[in-house]
C-alpha cells in the first residue's frame, strides 16, 4: 500500500461479492481506502432501495481489513465527497462506462483533473452468480419482519413513494416487476395498495364493508407469496376498536407495511360517491383512540398507521381537516391521508400549505383518483410523500374483458379479438416456473 495516498471507492455494498473484493484489493494497493457508501436515498434515486439498511452496510464495510474509513455518499454524483477529500485516486469497475452511471463517471474525471487525481477502472468481474445472490435476497425480503419495515425505509429515502392498486397476485406481479427507464433513471412502483373498493368489486360486492376485514386479510397471502414489495392495507374505518389488535396482528403476520383507517362511522359508503348524505365523521378524539390502539398493539414500530381525513369529502372544509390532523398526529399517526373528490388538487394543497407550518406535521398521502391530472412532481412540491393510484388496474382490466366478451358474442367466434389479447404462449410463460 502506498503511504499518504487516499483512494476513494463509491459503493452500495448491499450484497458484497468477489467483484467488490477485487475492487477494494486493487484500491488498497494505491493507498488508504475511503469508501463513499451510498445512502438509501442515493441508491433509490436510480435503482431499487437496498435490502440492507445504511447502518448494516456500514458495519460490514467498517470491519473489513481493506477499508480504512467509511463516509456517506448522499447522491449518485461523487462531486461533493470528492471536493471534500480530494483523493489521489478513484477506483471503480469499468462497467460504468455505459448505462445509468456514464454521466457520473464523466463528472468524476472532470473533478479529479482539478488536483491531478487519477481514475482507476479495473475490468468488471465476470461470472459472479448474481442470480443465486438475488434469490437469496428474495428469500430474506420475503420474511414478514423484513417486509413490514420496507415502507418506512422508502419514506425516509425517496422523494415520493409510489403505490399502485393490486387486487390479485397477477396485478401484484406487474407492480413487482415493471421497470422503465426515464431520464436515464430506472423507475418503478414501490408497493401495492389493497383497496377496499377494488377488492370488493372483484368479488362482486359493493364497497360498503360487506366484505369482512378478516376475509380481506386472509386473501392477501397469495399476493404476498408472489411478491416482495410493501403492501398498504385499506381498512375502511378499522371496524370496532376492540377488534383492532387482532386485525393488526394478522396484518403484521402476513407482512403488511401499513394500515390506513378513515375517520367515518356508520354504514360505509365509498368516498367518491357524489351523494354523501347520511355519512358521518367520527369525533376526532374517538378516532384518535383507534390510532392509539393500533400504535399500542403493533409488534413493530415500522408498521405504519396512516390516518385518513374525510373532512373535504363531507364538505366540512379546511379548518376541520387541520384540527383533525393535529389530533391524529398527536395520537401517534405516522402519516395523514387527506382525501378529496375534487377535480383539481387545490383543496388538498390548501391543506398541505397550512399543515406544513404545524409543529405536529407528519408526511402526507394523496389519492389522485378524481384529480388525476396532478403530476407527482407537484405533489412533492406541496409536501406529499406518498401517492396511491387506488383503482387504475381494475379499471383497465374491466373494459378490456368486457370488450372481449362482447366481441366473441357479436362475431360468433374468438378470432376477431386475437390481436387485442395476449397470445397463449405468452400467458403460459408469464409466470416463471423456477
Ligand atoms: C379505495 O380504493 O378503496 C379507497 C380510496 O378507499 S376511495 O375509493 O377513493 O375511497
Ligand atoms: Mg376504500
Amino acid at each position: 500500500m502506498k503511504k499518504n495516498k487516499q483512494v476513494y471507492v463509491g459503493l452500495s455494498a448491499d450484497i458484497l461479492h468477489e467483484g467488490h473484493i477485487n475492487i477494494l484489493k486493487i484500491a488498497n494497493k494505491f493507498g488508504e481506502v475511503i469508501v463513499g457508501l451510498l445512502t438509501d436515498e442515493a441508491i433509490s434515486s436510480y435503482k431499487s432501495i437496498p435490502h440492507l439498511s445504511y447502518k448494516q452496510r456500514e458495519i460490514i464495510l467498517k470491519n473489513m481489513r481493506l477499508v480504512r474509513k467509511v463516509i456517506p455518499q448522499k447522491t449518485l454524483d461523487y462531486t461533493q465527497n470528492l471536493r471534500l477529500i480530494k483523493p489521489d485516486y478513484v477506483v471503480h469497475g469499468d462497467d460504468w462506462k455505459t448505462g445509468v452511471q456514464k454521466k457520473t463517471r464523466s463528472k468524476v474525471i472532470k473533478e479529479l483533473k482539478k488536483w491531478n487525481g487519477k481514475l482507476i477502472e479495473p475490468g468488471y468481474t465476470k461470472n459472479i452468480s448474481s442470480t443465486i445472490i438475488k434469490n437469496k435476497i428474495l428469500d430474506i425480503s420475503l420474511l414478514p419482519q423484513n417486509r413490514v419495515s420496507r415502507l418506512k425505509r422508502l419514506f425516509s429515502s425517496k422523494k415520493i413513494v409510489r403505490i399502485l392498486e393490486s387486487h390479485n397476485s397477477l396485478t401484484g406481479l406487474i407492480i413487482e416487476n415493471l421497470k422503465i427507464k426515464k431520464n436515464n433513471k430506472e423507475i418503478q412502483f414501490d408497493g401495492m395498495w389493497s383497496s377496499s373498493l377494488t377488492d370488493s368489486a372483484t368479488r362482486g360486492k359493493p364497497d360498503n364493508s360487506s366484505l369482512d376485514l378478516s376475509v380481506r386479510v386472509s386473501s392477501l397471502s397469495d399476493m404476498m407469496d408472489a411478491t416482495t414489495k410493501p403492501l398498504i392495507f385499506d381498512a375502511d374505518n378499522g371496524g370496532q376498536i376492540e377488534h383492532l389488535p387482532y386485525l393488526i396482528k394478522s396484518l403484521e403476520r402476513v407482512g403488511t407495511s401499513a394500515i390506513i383507517i378513515e375517520d367515518k362511522i356508520g354504514l360505509k359508503k365509498n368516498s367518491l360517491f357524489k351523494n354523501q348524505t347520511g355519512t358521518q365523521q367520527d369525533k376526532p378524539q374517538v378516532f384518535a383512540k383507534k390510532i392509539k390502539k393500533i400504535c399500542f398493539s403493533r409488534k413493530s414500530k415500522n408498521f405504519m398507521v396512516i390516518a385518513r381525513i374525510e373532512s373535504f369529502i363531507l364538505g366540512k372544509g379546511l379548518d376541520d381537516a387541520l384540527k383533525r390532523a393535529k389530533v391524529y398526529s398527536k395520537a401517534g399517526a405516522d402519516a395523514i391521508l387527506i382525501h378529496s373528490k375534487e377535480k383539481t388538487p387545490k383543496e388538498i394543497f390548501s391543506f398541505s400549505k397550512e399543515f406544513r407550518k404545524s409543529k405536529n406535521f407528519i408526511p402526507l398521502v394523496s389519492v389522485p383518483s378524481t384529480y388525476s391530472k396532478v403530476y407527482e412532481k407537484d405533489l412533492i412540491k406541496n409536501g406529499f410523500k406518498l401517492v396511491i393510484y387506488a383503482n387504475q388496474l381494475l379499471r383497465a382490466a374491466y373494459p378490456a374483458m368486457l370488450n372481449t366478451a362482447e366481441t366473441i358474442l357479436k362475431k360468433g367466434r374468438a378470432f376477431d379479438i386475437e390481436k387485442k389479447i395476449i397470445p397463449i404462449k405468452e400467458i403460459i410463460s408469464l409466470i416463471k416456473n423456477d
